[in-house]
């Protein structure tokens, strides 16, 4: 007779579902032994680090990962990238061992107590199985949940001696749709509203990147002659910043935001929160006398919108329904053209250390036509939209946590390039990650380096939580402890990880070595001193 292990991987054959990102321990061996050859194992070294691999692989392949962690210890430590990838929206079936069936009532060492309530509310389902018959079952429903809209994480805590049990080969696989058509009635609803306002405005979030809706977010654009918006906090750019219709991205604050929307009457949000604020900054939710659309994937975002009406939808199935039945506008008067052209940077009269814009002007010269560019590097986000590098201008090539968790983005940035090596793309991924960021999970440089990837990561070294002294500042928190970083040495750390890794301070050194990084497949590390000033939190 088949075992639980053998009818669950063929499950998971059938599911395309083919990959494990894990760290193991003793309670998940069972489950990892005589791993079958059409099945990877990726290791990671700590399960923040698991986690956001697992991450920025699905998304990089647009298809469910495995993740497996060792019982509520390893849950625990992945619990801020879990978060992250349920507001990331992105399908992963994480499971964690848990102490035999046999033992449990006593609770051995090892044991995840109330497994299933320790990953809420990041998790979509939570689940052990009452009975080990269950597990292939399990495991089909806890796919179909993770990759229906709004797709997301679910969670499987699978008692050890479950693998070797023998049970009847079952066949549990099926299949779900996993995209949602829009009301046609709304669709009017909208259409009518759209068509009657006067100077609409369009706001674009991580939804329609996500939908493969980057064509049909343009030619809405485009057919109406809109302006976009890139909603504040954005994990995924969903439409090019280099189009005259771009407009920039939304501030993060009730206030601020409506006064950028001014002059509208009819707000479109298409794919994002109503709205992913960050400071509060009183002021009205819209500018005077305007209305909000919301078109989103999630029933969740639509209930808790601020204000505005929703329509719950696939968000490129949602743009061509909506795209038939609004009225083509010619450009505004004096429409502005686009708005995010790589601002002028002197590089001959420069001191050192450089600032954060000096240094985005350098990598920008070098930067690669195709390349996929991930950050975490809080208080730089606005000069890094403000040059080259950071303009992007093609779909699926910008990523980042949405969730404000630092210690995604390195690892993520592994999965993703994993997924560029698997699928042929071969984009070199670059990362800016700032040095404080940095130590969230630079163990993922580890990973990254056994699995011969290319990634070049430059870290902007300004030695503080520069993003939380400019918080303090508009806060009014004065004399906040712990802000300092000094004393790091990143160099140090990720040649420990076996990059090959680099201080550079100089505009030449910068140069050639991210140039020598983007030609030399493998992992880089540089480091840069920057320059330490506050910037204003709201700067966008
Ligand atoms: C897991 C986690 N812990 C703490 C924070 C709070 N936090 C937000 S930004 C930040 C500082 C980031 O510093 P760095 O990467 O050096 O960027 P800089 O602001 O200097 O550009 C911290 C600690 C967080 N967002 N996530
Ligand atoms: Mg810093």
């Amino acid at each position: 007779m088949p075992t639980v292990r053998d009818v669950t991987f063929n499950l998971l054959r059938k599911l395309g579902v083919d990959t494990i990102v894990g760290n193991p321990g003793s309670t998940e061996e069972t489950f990892l032994q005589n791993l079958p050859a059409d099945f990877t194992y990726i290791l990671a070294l700590q399960e923040c680090s698991v986690v956001g691999i697992a991450d920025g692989l699905a998304q990089g392949l647009k298809n469910p990962v495995i993740v497996n962690v060792h019982t509520g210890a390893g849950m625990g430590n992945a619990m801020g990238a879990i978060l992250t990838a349920r507001v990331n929206k992105t399908p992963l079936i994480i499971t964690a061992g848990q102490q035999t069936r046999e033992m449990l009532l006593c609770e051995p060492f090892l044991t995840n107590v109330e497994a299933t309530t320790l990953p809420k509310p990041w998790v979509k389902w939570s689940y052990e199985p009452a009975r080990y018959q269950d597990v292939p079952g399990a495991f089909m429903r806890a796919y179909a949940m993770a990759v229906q809209q709004p797709a997301g994480p679910v969670f499987l805590s699978l008692p050890l001696d479950d693998w070797n049990q023998e049970m009847d080969d079952v066949d549990v696989f099926r299949t779900t749709s996993t995209r949602v058509a829009p009301d046609p009635l709304r669709i009017l609803e909208f259409s009518k509203r759209i068509n009657q306002s006067k100077k609409p405005a369009l706001v674009y979030g991580g939804d329609i990147a996500r939908s493969d809706g980057w064509d049909e977010g343009i030619a809405f654009a485009e057919k109406l002659n809109a302006p976009v918006w890139c909603g504040p906090f954005s994990e995924r750019i969903s439409f090019p910043e280099d189009h005259p219709l771009f407009a920039g991205t939304l501030p993060a604050a009730i206030g601020p935001l409506s006064k950028t929307l001014e002059g509208h009457d009819l707000v479109i949000v298409v794919g994002a929160s109503v709205f992913r604020y960050y400071p509060w900054v009183p002021g009205e939710y819209l500018p005077s006398g305007a209305k909000l659309l919301q078109v989103t994937d999630d029933p969740y975002e639509a209930a808790k919108a601020v204000t505005g009406d929703s329509l719950i939808s696939d968000c490129q199935l949602a743009l061509v329904e909506l795209g038939k039945n609004v009225r083509e506008r010619p450009a505004a008067k004096g429409q502005d053209t686009a708005k995010r052209n790589p601002a002028p940077v002197d590089l001959e009269n420069v001191n050192s250390p450089l600032t954060a814009k000096q240094l985005f002007a350098v990598l920008s010269q070098y930067a690669p036509e195709d390349f996929i560019l991930v950050q975490e590097s809080p208080s730089n986000i606005p000069e890094l939209g403000r040059s080259r590098l950071g303009i992007i201008r093609k779909p699926d090539s910008y990523y980042t946590m949405g969730s404000g968790g630092l210690g995604w983005d390195m690892p993520a940035a592994v999965g993703l390039a994993i997924a560029e090596k698997r699928s042929g793309r071969n984009r070199p991924v670059i990362v800016i990650m700032g040095d404080g960021s940095f130590q969230y999970s630079p163990q993922a440089i580890w990973t990254a380096v056994q699995r011969d990837l290319h990634m070049v990561v430059v870290v902007p070294r300004n030695e503080e939580y520069g993003i939380l002294k400019s918080f303090a500042l508009l806060e009014k928190t004065p004399n906040v402890p712990g802000l300092d970083l000094p004393d790091l040495d990143i160099v140090s750390l990720a040649k420990g990880y076996g990059a090959t890794s680099y201080y550079a301070d100089t505009i030449e050194d910068i140069g050639s070595r991210f140039k020598e990084a983007l030609e030399r497949k493998g992992v880089t590390v540089i480091v840069v001193p920057i320059d330490k000033h506050v910037h204003a939190l709201l700067d966008n």
